[in-house]
């Protein structure tokens, strides 16, 4: 028996399904979880020594890959003046100051401890500044575990089958409806079914949890006009896509200006941060400046404000980061590509810049329903013959594979090399 085998068998006495996250579980791959040591760069060691070229990089936080020094750095320095102090503390100020000035969008930023707390604020905040209550979002993206957003969710939500979470009274969702991605149609009719209730439009504007899935060309926009035609909000969740795509995000990407944002992973640098932001005049409805009540004892806690800080200015002042990571993608991407395309598997990748999924299937993958017709037992069989090639990928169908600096070219070309004998055994 492996130690992650033992491990696994002790966790499940002691922790729902073994795991403080359910897509950790494997649950819908056909391995025992690996239970992790440690990581370097684009490595990480599991507790029987087994060393893995690791493509979830924490699920998006390890941009510049894991244990980078700058980062160690900035937690052990700021850890010895003290963890938490429950009081204000200069470096949260130096934070939202750093993102205030760098991202047009965000006047005022409120830092919080998870993706998922700072999508739950982002809707309270839309309500209360618009004073409605119906909020739009997408089958197949995943905006964390908050009542309202366990509705067609993607992400783990999606990977374990449960359409809609248990233990959600109907009250929470009530006022939760659900488009298509990329079908603007469905949007508009969505309007017209509630028209001057809707308080916000919340999107991934590049889904990562039903697989990549990439917005069409006026998808985005189209959304932006709709809401200004509806006098609703429009919410970009960049948990996963702020500072990756660009160090603006999807909204530089793409060139759309959403009302609010949400952030998490690469703005803690792999610490429980979160934060929500956008225009003066809706954010000063958060208390205390304003009505809208949100709290958080951790909240822009100081040693995660440091790992932060220490990320966004590496980022912010190393641009040719995101060249190094767009040239990995289309290394890494497109070699799977040419991989595919010899294989004769029913195939499809999504990717755009260091994020990007393989889907077992031969439709294009679009939204929620095309993303559902993967053959997720042909991802399973390739998952765990890439893992006991020594490639970590995310354990399931529904995720991104996420780039990092660290991942050299080598690296990649030996990701290739052992994927394409993977590909030809399914
Ligand atoms: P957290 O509460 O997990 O920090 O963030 C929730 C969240 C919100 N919005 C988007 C777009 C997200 O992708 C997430 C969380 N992403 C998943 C990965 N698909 C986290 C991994 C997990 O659930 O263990």
């Amino acid at each position: 028996m492996t130690k992650s085998q033992s491990l696994f068998e002790r966790a499940v006495q002691r922790i729902p399904g073994g795991v403080n996250s359910p897509v950790r579980a494997y649950g819908s791959v056909d391995e025992t979880p690996r239970f992790i040591d440690r990581a370097d760069g684009c490595q990480i060691y599991d507790v029987d020594g087994n060393a893995y070229v690791d493509y979830i990089d924490s699920w998006g936080p390890m941009i510049l890959g894991h244990n980078h020094p700058l980062i160690r750095e900035a937690v052990v320095k700021a850890s010895e003046k003290g963890l938490s102090f429950g009081c204000a503390t200069e470096r949260e100020v130096e934070m939202a100051e750093f993102i205030c000035e760098r991202i047009p969008h965000v006047e005022m930023i409120r830092m919080v401890n998870s993706g998922t707390e700072a999508v739950m604020s982002a809707l309270r905040l839309a309500r209360g500044f618009t004073g409605k209550s119906k909020i739009i979002k997408f089958a197949g993206c995943y905006h964390g575990h908050t009542d309202s957003m366990l509705v067609s969710a993607g992400s783990g939500v999606m990977t374990s089958g449960v359409p809609d979470s248990a233990g959600v009274p109907e009250g929470c969702t009530r006022d939760t409806m659900t488009a298509v991605y990329n079908d603007l149609k469905s949007v508009k009719a969505l309007f017209e079914s509630a028209p001057g209730e809707v308080a916000a439009v919340i999107v991934e504007p590049v889904a990562a949890n039903m697989g990549v899935v990439l917005p069409d060309k006026d998808f985005l926009k189209g959304l932006r006009t709709l809401c200004d035609e509806n006098k609703a909000l429009l919410i970009f969740d960049e948990v996963i896509t702020g500072f990756r795509l660009a160090f603006g995000g999807a909204a530089a990407y793409f060139g759309i200006t959403p009302d609010l944002v949400t952030y998490g992973k690469i703005i803690g640098a792999g610490m429980p941060v979160g934060a929500y932001g956008g225009k003066k005049e809706i954010m000063d409805m958060i208390a205390p400046a304003g009505p809208v009540y949100q709290a958080g004892t951790l909240s822009g806690n100081p040693i995660a404000m440091a790992a932060g800080l220490a990320q966004l200015t590496y980022l912010y002042e190393h641009p040719e980061v995101y060249t190094h990571l767009t040239e990995k993608g289309q290394l890494l991407f497109g070699g799977m590509q040419d991989l595919l395309k010899k294989n004769g598997l029913p195939w499809q990748l999504n990717h755009i810049a260091s994020l990007g999924s393989l889907f077992f299937t031969d439709q294009p993958v679009r939204d929620y329903t095309s993303a559902k017709t993967s053959d997720t037992a042909k991802f399973s069989d390739y998952f765990v013959g890439m893992l006991r090639k020594g490639i970590h990928l995310a354990p399931s169908q529904f995720e991104a594979m996420f780039l990092s600096e660290a991942h050299t070219e080598d690296v990649i070309g030996e990701t290739l090399e052992k994927a394409g004998q993977v590909l030809l055994s399914l």
